[in-house]
């Protein structure tokens, strides 16, 4: 699933950290942005296991598309990358524990679906994925990277549903 973006207007820019907005909270790097009533958000992942968003405010009921990107130069065995957007009251370091053993569906696992809202692939380097949810009911999401040790190293985030 990456082939949504390129006709929406939404497809960032390359080498993006001079498209900064002035005062907006959000990183150059990434974007959030309102595309046809989709909240379209943009942001990466790097070799330093760092999202380059770490916050984001969405609608519920609203369709949500998350573009996330591997931007690091570091093998995927070494260094892959994914979002997996937790269900509320999931506790994040007890998913992401049995996430790092479950290498053979790329750090998803099957026991613990119910946990999950929605997640990209695990990406090698430059490599892109989308995904589309409706946002949940209103309250603070966390979402991760299930690379072993990843989430635990701070690459996590929180999506807020108002
Ligand atoms: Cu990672």
């Amino acid at each position: 699933m990456v082939a949504l973006v390129c006709c929406l207007g939404c497809q960032p820019e390359q080498g993006d950290d001079t498209a900064s907005q002035g005062n907006s909270p959000v990183p150059a790097s990434s974007r959030v942005e309102i595309v046809d009533g989709v909240t379209v958000v943009y942001f990466t992942g790097n070799d330093r296991m760092r999202f380059s968003l770490t916050e984001f405010t969405v609608k519920t009921g609203q369709p949500v598309r998350i573009i996330f990107e591997n931007t690091g130069e570091m093998p995927k065995t070494a260094m892959g990358h994914n979002v997996v957007l937790l269900k509320q009251g999931v506790d994040a370091n007890a998913y992401a524990t049995t996430a790092s053993r479950a290498r053979d569906t790329d750090f998803i696992p099957k026991s613990e679906a119910d946990s999950v809202i929605a997640h990209t692939n695990l990406l090698g380097p430059g490599e892109k994925d989308t995904i589309e949810f409706i946002a949940p009911a209103p309250g603070d999401y966390i979402y991760l990277c299930t690379f072993p040790a990843h989430c635990f190293a701070g690459m996590r985030g929180v999506m807020r549903v108002e």
